[in-house]
């Protein structure tokens, strides 16, 4: 660089002093969350502003956006949330800190809407009691005195609290200055690293895990028929009959997992009612327990997509739970709800008609996974998951649909909704390359609670050809099928479609998941060479 060529004295100083009130700010913050991180551990996870934040954030994501990568997630959106939420968090550090540097009373004004926005936040999750602001306030606190302690120290070259005189100019220049803002900027560091690791350990102690690998599943009173031969074919792509839990879909709005202590875990069933009942998960495990093979399905599957499984379920009668309540004359709906504030409404009808309704303990053999409901949840056939499959479930309120809304149908979806007949091409994968000659076609079909009564393929919109269907487990699971396919040379659309029990082909015409499930054949494009 030339003589002079350099940024200007005053440039340079106004950057290198934008660059530490950047650096003021995002210790603040740091430490601020690092702290709140800590006092959570102690008043419980729910307490974590960043949980806190990023839960309304789901909640209040307007329906006309319904978009579903955002509002009905998978795991992998929820740490795209949460990095969006840092990110953002970390952009409004940077602006208090430059304004601090300036006018350490706007920095602080700052700092004290955030504390406003995140206790709020926190007073509005469901599941969360006045316990739960400390971690803000603590957090937010600590980020105060973190501020002015960082600000006095760039200023006035010394490390205090107190507003001083004003120092000898040149002060904050010196050595000596330099190095107090060092020694306080690290001290920051090291508080925000201390904390927040420390409440992150201790966090660890409100995981369920250990309370779920002590659960003893007793036999089941009704075991389920075993699985008729040939329910299963073995072809490498092809879904399994029973989806392993390790690979069963999820969908819930929660950012951190509710863990649900089996021991302190109640239900209630009350509302319209004879008689209100409450049960401990010991009086669960002694109800005479059923076996049942039952596929669940998310109403934001899209045509093709991977929002279905199929399991075998242990779990208590819920039929036999309500007669023994007695349900009222009138009740239509019964309204669950989770320990994250989930409200989910199944009619009592689909419940009471005879299909197996389980309040579930047991998947796979194993007790519920923590993702899937531990200790309990619902499963009834037939329905989608949002109106069905209620997870961490702890209260049944027995009402109407004109009385009650539950969750998603506040959000403008369905209030009833049966799953809808779909067929899925597993194999040949989208966009596979093949080999001309006998290739196997297939996938699943499912119309939970009505059955599968045929599956048929067509290549490039040609003539309708029968699958062969495995044999059926019942009417409430899914279907493999196959079809061999004399595969020629070229680029080639194959399309599938199912007929149910009751005789019904699904329609051509498609439809989006909102607002009762999506419909529309499944089709994949293959290169044969
Ligand atoms: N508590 C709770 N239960 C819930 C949900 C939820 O967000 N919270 N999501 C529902 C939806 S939309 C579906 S599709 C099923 C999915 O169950 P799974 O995650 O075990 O596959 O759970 C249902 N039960
Ligand atoms: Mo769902």
């Amino acid at each position: 660089m030339g003589h002079g060529a350099g940024p200007r004295p005053g440039l340079r100083g106004a950057l290198s002093g934008a660059v530490r009130g950047a650096l003021i700010g995002l210790l603040a913050a740091a430490v601020a969350l690092g702290v709140a991180e800590l006092i959570a551990a102690i008043t419980g996870p729910l307490g974590s502003p960043v949980v806190a934040v990023g839960g309304s954030a789901i909640d209040l994501t307007p329906i006309p956006v319904k978009d579903f990568a955002i509002v009905h997630f998978g795991s992998h959106d929820k740490t795209v949330l949460v990095t969006g939420i840092l990110i953002l968090l970390a952009a409004f550090a940077v602006v208090i800190g430059i304004l601090a540097r300036r006018w350490l009373a706007a920095g602080l004004a700052g700092l004290a809407v955030f504390g406003v926005l995140g206790v709020s936040a926190v007073l509005t999750r469901p599941d969360a009691d006045g316990a739960d602001v400390a971690p803000t306030l603590a957090g937010v606190a600590v980020a105060m005195i973190t501020l002015v302690i960082l600000a006095r120290a760039d200023r006035d070259g010394k490390i205090t609290l107190r507003a001083s005189e004003p120092e000898p100019a040149g002060l904050a220049e010196s050595a000596a200055g330099r190095r107090a803002f060092l020694v306080a900027g690290a001290g920051a560091a090291v508080v925000a690293a201390a904390s927040g690791g420390a409440g992150d350990l201790l966090l660890r102690r409100f995981s369920a895990t250990t309370a779920r690998n002590q659960v003893q599943l007793p036999a089941a009173a009704r075991q389920a028929r075993p699985l008729p031969a040939g329910a299963e074919l073995k072809i490498p792509g092809l879904s399994s009959f029973y989806t392993p839990n390790a690979s069963f879909y999820r969908v819930d709005t929660d950012l951190v997992l509710p863990q649900v202590s089996p021991e302190n875990w109640t239900l209630r069933i009350g509302g319209m009612v004879e008689r209100e009942i409450e049960l401990s998960f010991a009086d669960l495990l002694r109800l005479p327990l059923t076996e049942a093979d039952i596929t669940l399905v998310c109403v934001s599957n899209e045509v093709g997509g991977p929002y279905a499984g199929n399991a075998r379920w242990l779990g208590a009668s819920l039929p036999a739970l309500l007669r023994r309540a007695g349900i009222q004359r009138g009740a239509d709906q019964v309204l669950s709800t989770s320990t994250d504030g989930m409200t989910i409404s199944t009619p009592t009808a689909a419940i009471m008609d005879g299909r197996t309704a389980l309040l579930a303990v047991g998947m796979n053999g194993k007790p519920l996974p923590i993702a899937h409901g531990f200790p309990a949840r619902m499963v009834v056939p037939g329905l989608y998951g949002y109106t069905s499959a209620t997870k961490w479930v702890t209260k049944l309120e027995v009402t109407t649909f004109a009385q009650q809304k539950a969750y998603w149908t506040q959000r403008g979806y369905a209030a009833v909704a049966p799953i809808k007949t779909e067929s899925r091409i597993d194999v040949p994968q989208p966009l596979a390359s093949v080999k001309a000659g006998q290739v196997p076609v297939a996938g699943v079909a499912w119309a939970p609670h009505r059955g599968i009564a045929a599956v048929e393929v067509n290549v490039d919109g040609g003539p309708w050809q029968k699958a062969r269907l495995t044999a059926a487990d019942g009417i409430d699971t899914w279907r493999q099928w196959v079809w061999n396919w004399d595969a020629r040379p070229g680029l080639h659309t194959l399309q599938v479609r199912a007929t149910d029990g009751t005789g019904a082909t699904q329609p051509p015409g498609r439809a989006q998941p909102f607002p009762n499930g999506a419909s529309g054949w499944d089709s994949t494009v293959v290169t044969v060479t």
